[in-house]
């Protein structure tokens, strides 16, 4: 690789990072074949993940919503952490002060190992009772149609954030601080589009961060940060932090 080389720079700044903050999205659980959630093969029975993970669906129709999670747990269940989710515990493991935010819901950085992150839209595997709040891990494939609380009886719901509901404070917090004290940012396999994580870019930039995004294509963040890489998450990670 050569040193002056996008791929290059954004490798000595890692080598050289006091404090890296790692931001991932669906696209790095792409490459062990978990859909994505724009591209075409998102949609599930056409609907598109915004008419599905809303609690408005899930109060009109629960039984539909949790057949959607049901199938969704199934394919999840098959499918193994990549050689990109392996690099970022490496990397993890080798830096004083990391942190990871990721979006995705699918618990393959927890089965990779890494053990410093936020999942700020919740856990597949977790599901959370509507009546009494208690959270519980829940590896059933399938689950009941609609399970029920084993304290209380009141419905179950995905330990999922859908659309229109607030992140939880404590992920919010951890996020701000290492967002805003990171010097170093990477941005892997995320459109860009879905609020708050659409601005972590531009917290850590004001911050004085530098920011690299790993994507397939283009995103709005693009402009905005140091340096974009384009490829496969799995084929550009394992590059980037060889050798750190
Ligand atoms: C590869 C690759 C490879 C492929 N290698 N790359 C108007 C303006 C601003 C905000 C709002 C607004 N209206 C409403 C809002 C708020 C809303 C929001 O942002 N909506 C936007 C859609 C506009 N946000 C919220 O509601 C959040 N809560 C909140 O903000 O609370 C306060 C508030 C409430 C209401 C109003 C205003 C404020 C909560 C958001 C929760 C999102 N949850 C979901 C669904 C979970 C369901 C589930 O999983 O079961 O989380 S949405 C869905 O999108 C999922 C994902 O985590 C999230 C992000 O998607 P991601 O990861 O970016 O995936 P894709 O598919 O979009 O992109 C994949 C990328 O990978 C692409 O770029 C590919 O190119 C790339 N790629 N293969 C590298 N191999
Ligand atoms: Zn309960």
């Amino acid at each position: 690789m050569a040193p002056g080389s996008d791929l290059g720079i954004v490798k000595q700044r890692l080598a050289d990072a006091q404090s890296i903050t790692v931001l991932t999205g669906a696209g790095i659980s792409a490459d062990s074949g978990v859909p994505t959630f724009r591209g075409t093969d998102g949609l599930w029975k056409n609907f598109r993940a915004e008419d599905l993970a809303t609690p408005e669906a899930f109060g009109r129709d629960p039984r539909l919503v949790w057949e959607w999670y049901n199938w969704r747990r199934e394919l999840i269940a098959t499918k193994q952490p990549n050689e990109a989710h392996k690099t970022i515990v490496a990397l993890e493991r080798r830096s004083q002060d990391f942190w990871l935010i990721t979006q995705n819901v699918d618990g393959l950085h927890r089965e990779a190992g890494s053990a410093k992150l936020s999942e700020i839209h919740g856990n597949i595997w977790k599901v959370r009772c509507t009546g009494c709040g208690v959270v519980e891990d829940n590896r059933d494939v399938p689950i009941a149609a609609l399970p029920s609380c084993r304290q209380c009886g009141s419905l179950l719901r995905p330990h999922i954030v859908w659309f229109g509901e607030s992140l939880f404070f404590e992920d919010l917090d951890h996020c701000s601080r290492a967002l805003s004290h990171c010097d170093t940012l990477l941005i892997i396999g995320t459109s860009g589009l879905v609020y708050p994580a659409a601005g972590f870019a531009s917290i850590a930039k004001e911050a004085g961060a530098f920011v690299a995004e790993i994507n397939l294509d283009p995103t709005p963040q693009s402009l905005l940060v140091d340096i974009s890489l384009h490829g496969r998450a799995k084929d550009i990670v394992p590059l980037l932090i060889e050798a750190v």
